[in-house]
């Protein structure tokens, strides 16, 4: 099938081409039947269910004697009790026995033609290398490491060395400033820093260990620094502090045993910032992570042995963590580790990676794909024969961009699954199963298996049933790979997440604190729709529309690359919207295009929602994982440009500037 012919019908799962049969299909049932089958099980018997798929995808070195205690009201979970297994050992020894030639890592390096590969064998020789110099600068067990790293293999062998040796990954983005670093090391207490003298992206070179450099002025507790050295440049250097990588790994054998950690125990913290307040580290612990990062590679991507898998996060992202390194590595396939941006040196770049290393799976964000489909068709070049599932990630994804990834990136030919989750779920909640499930442009389908998802009335909590519904969404069951705890603020975590509704984890995201939680709404055949956080539905005379709806309208518009809507107070309406554009080919606004738009939005969602002004910018204010920052543009709007609060997750802090003149300037 190449095109969506059945207008707003779903797109049915087995319309294409498979290599082997998706894992689900089997006795006689259609993959679809048995993912149905097999959710009714997940939820009725959860122990007995993440039981035994703890068992078949991963290798403990103990079993565990309970799978699951405590409850979502107490805040107390904790899974696979008495199992001890080590991530290391589950991501890398078991292939390097098993299939040491085979490829794990793909490094494509910023510059097109470089990089390197590096087999299951050679993955654990360099882990093992790692390792021993983290032990050397005193690293134990329950120690917390940080990374401040680009995208380079030695990145995702730093995380594997760290949970070889049992010490907890802390990984920055490295786009982070000083002062966000600074924090992040304080708060736990890290003593080591793994970095690199320079960073490259988009044939750019950043100076991170001079940014390193800054943060320790105010780090007492670090001792000592380890330096990937990925250019030539010289950098400031504390004698006994600061070594370099490639030297001090020269120094150890090829093998270190793994230790032993209890299912329990923390794998890594992940910060996510909030407007104001400290930023969180949210804790995941070892066997429930890795149980969720396996079963949704093996299920919700359909991993199989021989496949590639390109996920374009950056390991700074929860993203990067679960499906650059985690899952691909748990399942044993080979994992593209990409330095560059999808913009360098051309728009194809992606769409030659794929190419050149036949990938099968290939997992981005919205943000990414909307440049992309701005820069033109001409650049979506190559066969992509290989391709089999298109991800998208990090917010909802637009139909017109999911039509776009599906007939122009995909041909058709790949299926196209809008996975929905967040930091602290740790791995998939939401999302279709590739190769199982029907998909509806724009939905992110149905829950992964044990996920009981809710839809809750935020004023008074109570769980709105059946179809056709929207509030916000919430989950009724705790699944493995839930994050434990905020470092060492375990109150913080229950009053975010688990007190706002009693008895629900509560989908209250961390990225923006100013957020109350994701909207969502289930449809007559019970898919379910992420429709943006609540507090970006717009009442407007009494129609609440989400701003994702009024978006979604203006993106279908042929001359529209981007669009953020946000709501303003209304002495008649009560609000209404006001959107904030990024045209194609950065063409000029006239008053025809300003109409079109305006006359689309009336057509496709009704007079009311039409934006009351609109502002063509050059870019909108977006974090480093492509989620637009709505709350810049509410608080410049209302002139409250000094009180922006915590813009340092912007991947480009100047657009603000250029914004506040747009809008000083007049729509
Ligand atoms: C994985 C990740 C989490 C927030 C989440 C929601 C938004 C993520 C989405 C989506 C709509 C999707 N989000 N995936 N919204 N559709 N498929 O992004 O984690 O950075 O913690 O952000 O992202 O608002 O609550 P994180």
């Amino acid at each position: 099938m190449s095109t969506l012919t059945n207008g707003s019908g779903p797109v049915p799962a087995d319309a294409f081409a498979h290599p082997s049969k998706p894992h689900l299909e089997s006795n006689g049932l259609s993959a679809f039947e048995n993912y149905k089958r097999l959710h009714e099980q997940s939820i009725k018997n959860p122990s007995e269910f993440w039981g035994s798929l703890a068992r078949d995808l991963l290798t403990w070195s103990k079993d565990f004697d309970i799978v699951r205690r405590g409850s979502l009201e107490r805040g107390d979970l904790s899974w696979f009790l008495g199992g001890e297994l080590n991530a290391c050992y589950n991501c890398v020894d078991r292939h390097a026995f098993a299939t040491p030639d085979k490829v794990a890592l793909i490094y494509e390096a910023d510059e097109p033609e470089h990089g390197r590969v590096l087999t299951y064998d050679d993955l654990l020789r360099e882990v093992c290398q790692l390792s021993y110099v983290l032990k050397d600068m005193g690293v134990k067990k329950g120690d917390t490491v940080a990374i401040y790293m680009p995208m380079v293999p030695e990145a995702i062998i730093a995380l594997l060395a760290c949970v070889r040796i049992g010490a907890v990954h802390s990984v920055i983005f490295a786009g982070f400033s000083s002062d966000s670093l600074r924090d992040r090391i304080n708060d736990a207490k890290c003593k080591v820093v793994l970095t690199a003298n320079e960073s490259k992206r988009g044939g750019k070179t950043h100076a991170i260990k001079h940014i390193v450099d800054k943060a320790l002025v105010e780090c007492p507790a670090v001792t000592s620094v380890l330096v990937f050295k990925r250019t030539e440049s010289e950098v400031q250097w504390i004698p006994g502090r600061d070594h370099w990588w490639q030297e001090a790994v020269k120094k150890w054998p090829a093998y270190i045993a793994p230790e032993r950690m209890n299912a329990e125990d923390p794998l890594f913290l992940l910060y996510t910032s909030g407007s104001t307040g400290k930023p969180k580290g949210v804790l995941h612990s070892t066997g429930g992570y890795l149980v969720g990062a396996a079963a949704t590679g093996k299920y919700v991507f359909d991993i199989h042995d021989s496949d590639s898998f390109f996920c374009g996060g950056d390991i700074g992202w929860i993203t990067g963590h679960t499906y650059v390194v985690y899952a691909p590595l748990l399942l044993g396939v080979s994992t593209i580790v990409f330095e560059g941006s999808p913009m360098y040196p051309n728009p194809s770049r992606y769409w030659n990676i794929i190419d050149k290393h036949n990938v099968s799976h290939f997992y981005v964000a919205p943000t990414a794909l909307r440049l992309l489909k701005k820069s033109g068709d001409q650049h979506v070049t190559g066969d992509r024969a290989h391709l089999r599932v298109l991800g998208s990630v990090g917010e909802p994804i637009a139909p017109e961009v999911w039509k776009w990834y599906f007939e122009v990136v995909g041909k058709g030919q790949a299926q196209i699954v809008d996975t929905y989750w967040q930091t602290e779920t740790g791995s998939h909640v939401i999302a279709p199963l590739a190769g199982a499930t029907p998909t509806k442009p724009g939905a992110a389908s149905f829950p992964f298996f044990g996920i009981e998802p809710a839809i809750l009335d935020a004023a008074t909590g109570e769980e709105i049933d059946g179809a056709n519904v929207e509030g916000v969404l919430a989950f009724k069951q705790a699944w493995p790979s839930m994050a434990r705890t905020v470092w060492g603020a375990h109150d913080r975590y229950m009053d975010t997440y688990l007190r706002p509704f009693k008895g629900y984890y509560f989908s209250r995201p961390t990225q923006n604190s100013q957020y109350t939680g994701d909207g969502a709404s289930r449809d007559k055949d019970g898919f379910y729709w992420i429709g943006g956080r609540m507090d970006d539905i717009i009442n407007v005379s009494g129609h609440r529309i989400s701003t994702a709806e009024i978006e979604a309208a203006l993106i279908e518009d042929f001359t529209v690359a981007e669009a953020a809507v946000v709501a303003v107070q209304d002495e008649i309406t009560g609000q209404a919207s006001v959107a904030f554009l990024t045209l194609k080919d950065h063409r000029a606004v006239t008053p025809e295009i300003r109409d079109e738009l305006i006359l689309q939005v009336r057509r496709t969602i009704g007079p009311f929602a039409a934006p009351r002004r609109i502002y063509v910018v050059d870019d909108l204010p977006k974090t480093r994982s492509g989620k637009i920052m709505r709350r810049v543009l509410r608080k410049i709007l209302a002139g409250e440009q000094d009180q922006l609060g915590d813009t340092s997750t912007l991947s480009d802090p100047t657009v603000v500037e250029r914004i506040i003149a747009a809008v000083q300037a007049g729509p």
